[in-house]
């Protein structure tokens, strides 16, 4: 029986308040209105910022269906969507492409204005939900929310991908993957040939050593506190790895020393002020670029010397890797169709939907790399 046009009752993984699990939920998901679209999910991976929802560091209205990286099939769509149809594969982006703003308008810029990180109403473009359970109204997240077993996206967040890419894989292209390679190959450009440091080595980091390896990077200094995280960053491009701690010295001078004044590219992908610091300074100061992709807690701020930039060095950031969201998604799947770059090594775990609170212990204990819920 064909489900277009009606209500589907199904699975959702809801989150009534912070700092408490998911409870799995029968909600409903109301048909797309126009310019929407309802996507069948099914894989969805689990990232750090989900959690900081939960955490409270990243502040979306409750009660919520979480959710953000991700890949399904589209179900149905509303009047005047063109650019999917039902049965396409898809990866809903939570970065939006509107096409119509200023950022969308400039070839640089890609955090387009009708993100909802910049207002965090937890709705959809036009301001309501297609969510209930329990008869409330349930927030969207992002404009994704992908811990359901169907969800409704805008069309601008949202992309066509190819009909035989797997799901389960490539649902990484929806954030953590796309988020450090752009910050590699988009924001940073690293040039053939350069020493590129990547402070970091989560599956973001790992990402954009992915990343500077593509790019042809000849040296790739992975930094970590943890060394149990070095074998998979030399399996993936590292050519070298360090930990802070076995050296007296600060690391920025320790990498300026082993790369003979300051490397070419540094990435910071830790989240925390220090190593923002010490990724800046340890780029070369002339012409070194330095890019922050972490976000730290509760908007805390970090006092610079502007000398540090007066010498001549760049300083950046951006969300997605900097990518135009719906005209990169599909091309990013191509090029892993085309064996540009691996995803297999990032997922370290693949569990069933319902086992949503056990992927998120295996974020907090360090133990997963990424995991990816099927549904
Ligand atoms: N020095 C060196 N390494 C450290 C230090 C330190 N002082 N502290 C921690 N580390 C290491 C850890 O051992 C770990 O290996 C790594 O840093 C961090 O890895 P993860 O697994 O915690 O994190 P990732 O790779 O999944 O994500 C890291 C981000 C910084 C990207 C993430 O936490 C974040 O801030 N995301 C928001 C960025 C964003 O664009 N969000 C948009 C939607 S997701
Ligand atoms: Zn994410």
């Amino acid at each position: 029986m064909s489900t277009v046009g009606k209500v589907i009752k199904c699975k959702a993984a809801v989150l009534w308040e912070i700092k408490k699990p998911f409870s799995i939920e029968e909600v409903e998901v109301a048909p797309p209105k126009a310019n929407e679209v309802r996507i069948k999910m099914v894989a969805t991976g689990v990232c750090r910022s989900d959690d900081h929802v939960i955490s409270g560091s990243l502040v979306t209205p409750l009660p919520a269906i979480l959710g953000h990286e991700a890949a399904g099939i589209v179900e149905s769509i509303g009047e005047g969507v063109t650019t999917v149809k039902p049965g396409d594969k898809v990866i809903p982006l939570f970065t939006p492409q509107c096409r119509n703003c200023n950022v969308c308008k400039h070839p640089e810029g890609n955090f387009c204005l009708k993100s909802d990180l910049n207002f965090s109403r937890g709705t959809l473009q036009d301001g309501t939900t297609r969510f209930t359970c329990r008869g409330k109204p349930i927030h969207h997240f992002l404009g994704t929310s992908t811990f359901s077993q169907y969800t409704v996206v805008d069309e601008i967040s949202v992309a066509k991908i190819d009909a035989a890419s797997p799901l389960e894989k490539v649902c990484l292209i929806g954030c953590g993957f796309t988020t450090g390679y752009g910050s590699a190959v988009k924001v940073g450009k690293v040039t053939p040939g350069s020493t590129c440091a990547v402070f970091g080595l989560g599956g973001v980091g790992l990402s954009v050593i992915i990343g500077c390896k593509a790019a042809g990077a000849a040296r790739i200094i992975g930094v970590d506190i943890n060394k149990g995280k070095f074998e998979k960053a030399k399996e993936l491009g590292a050519t070298e790895c360090i930990s802070p701690q076995d050296f007296k010295k600060p690391i920025e001078e320790v990498l300026q020393e082993m790369s003979g004044g300051g490397v070419d590219f540094s990435f910071e992908v830790i989240g925390r002020l220090d190593t923002m610091m010490a990724a800046l300074s340890c780029c070369q100061g002339a012409y070194g670029v330095s890019v922050i992709v972490g976000v730290p807690p509760d908007s805390q701020n970090l006092s610079l010397n502007p000398m540090l930039l007066l010498g001549g060095r760049t300083w950046k950031g951006a969300v997605f890797g900097g990518f135009k969201s719906r005209d990169s998604v599909p091309k990013l799947v191509a090029d892993f169709m085309a064996k540009k770059f691996p995803l297999d090594p990032l997922i370290t775990h693949v569990l069933p939907f319902e086992k949503i609170n056990e992927a998120f212990d295996l974020l907090r204990s360090g133990k997963s790399i990424r995991t990816v819920l099927t549904f």
